[in-house]
């Protein structure tokens, strides 16, 4: 089964998934936007969280939802083996309460996703060996690449819709490497929500999500049932096409009335259009333009006292030879006992507590020219320590080291309000003066701008060691 099997829920629900391990590798599953409160132990991240669970045998995860209410999802969190093992979480709200939007109609989830037709283990082993990984074969649409690749066309994704009916789409990004755009032809998407939060409304003719999100769409079937539609997904990079996966997956939008079923060798369905692929500015103004919906439960922080200032870059070592990415300069080694089990049994020297809280030189991060002596991290395991209930803020610079790209970032065990972005070095005088702190998106993945920054903000509240 390909995507795997979708969880649902209610809101606040525990839910004990018993996963037995019948594949030949280690593997753990992580419960992504699952926020776990006080129950770290079953996050997941291999040598974060738990050791991983070998071949033939099981262990029984348990998932506390408490505020997630909409789309997440779940995926093997070992190296790549996420590539094809994921699936939904569609958290409902608790009864009596209900969507804040009117009932739609159906629902359907959509998981975008990314597949080699090589093993992935030997994709990771060249991103281990420190090199870009090759590019993807095809992008997928709920498993399947669609008309657009030389491939099985039978069992394309198909959605049929009733003319005048509203339709709840679940999009989730579960890709490997880049941002994906997604659109159907003919129709605008209106944003509800995003990673279990619930948005303020906005209508666009594209949306773009990173690995990692999730974003609830309404579709409005209100245009000519007499035609078929594409649904259709493609990159969004800076890279060089020659270096990315650069084809389109799609699926097809039909309406219950049509004359013409489709079919693969004689239908021609409507394209959608999509901004070119390095649009920096599209991406931007789409992530920018995301609010909350204006609840009560809206708490952005005010009273920081953690501020944490990262740089989020991509270096060399190894002579020179090898791709590291880093955080503050340190490139993440993997222990050989989890960090949570080392935390709770005082195990010495498996990570320090000594995580800088702004990056060690200062320079001019996003520049066309970087100086080739700060191009090599150190390798460490060093945290933040938080205090608890403390108000932190982080903010992640992108910078142009090796290769200038959007980043998406991701925290475990919490969702953060997205208070600022912007272009070039954050200013720490000048840009949060801009900050949004009355309706910012509540996010557990953010996208860091290509050669830019962006700002969030949480309260820690749940103590464990997160990722
Ligand atoms: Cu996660």
């Amino acid at each position: 089964m390909f995507p795997g099997p979708t969880l649902h829920a209610h809101k606040g629900d525990t839910l004990v998934v018993n996963v037995y391990n019948h594949a030949s590798e280690n593997i753990t599953l992580h419960w992504h936007g699952v926020k776990q409160p006080k129950s770290p132990w079953w996050d997941g991240p291999e040598y974060i969280t738990q050791c991983p669970i070998k071949p033939g045998s099981n262990f029984s995860y348990i998932l506390k939802l408490s505020t997630e209410e909409g789309t997440i999802w779940w995926h093997a969190h070992s190296l790549w083996a996420r590539a094809t093992v994921h699936g939904a979480i569609v958290v409902y709200p608790k009864p009596p309460s209900c969507y804040p939007f009117p009932n739609p109609h159906g629902e359907t989830l959509i998981i975008l996703g990314e597949w080699w037709k090589e093993d992935v283990n030997q994709v990771v082993q060249q991103v281990q060996a420190g090199k870009e990984p090759v590019p993807s074969d095809a992008y997928t649409i709920n498993g399947q690449p669609g008309d657009l690749y030389p491939c099985s066309k039978s069992e394309t994704f198909k959605m049929v819709v009733e003319k005048g009916k509203t339709y709840l789409l679940r999009v989730i990004n579960s890709g490997m490497t880049n941002g994906v755009f997604f659109s159907i032809a003919g129709h605008r998407l209106t944003i509800v929500g995003s990673d279990a939060s619930y948005t303020h409304p906005a209508t666009f003719n594209f949306i773009l999500i990173f690995p990692g999100e999730s974003m609830d769409l309404l579709l409005h079937a209100n245009q000519s049932p007499h035609h078929l539609y594409y649904m259709a997904t493609s990159p969004f990079s800076y890279e060089a096409t020659s270096d990315i996966d650069n084809s389109s997956a799609t699926a097809i939008l039909q309406y219950n009335t049509t004359t013409h079923d489709y079919s693969p060798s004689s239908s021609h369905p409507l394209l959608p259009s999509f901004p070119p692929l390095n649009s920096t500015m599209a991406a931007f103004n789409f992530h920018s333009s995301l609010r909350s919906l204006n609840s009560p439960s809206i708490k952005v922080p005010r009273d920081i006292t953690k501020h944490i200032y990262i740089t989020v870059s991509l270096n060399m070592i190894n002579n020179q030879t090898k791709l590291s990415s880093s955080l503050n300069n340190i490139s993440f080694s993997n222990p050989s006992i989890d960090i949570l089990q080392a935390y709770y049994k005082k195990i010495p020297r498996v990570f320090g507590k000594k995580f800088p809280k702004k990056p060690p030189f200062f320079f001019n991060f996003t520049a066309d020219e970087q100086p080739e002596s700060l191009l090599v991290p150190r390798k460490g395991r060093e945290v933040v320590v938080l205090e608890f209930n403390e108000e932190v803020e982080i903010v992640m610079q992108g910078t142009s080291m090796v290769l200038a790209e959007s980043h998406p970032m991701h925290l475990h065990g919490y969702s953060f309000y997205v208070v600022g972005r912007g272009f070039g070095n954050f200013d720490k005088k000048r840009d949060p003066a801009a900050y949004n702190l009355v309706n910012p998106p509540h996010k557990n993945t953010v996208s860091v701008p290509r050669n830019g920054w962006v700002a969030i903000r949480f309260k820690a509240n749940n103590p464990a060691p997160i990722l």
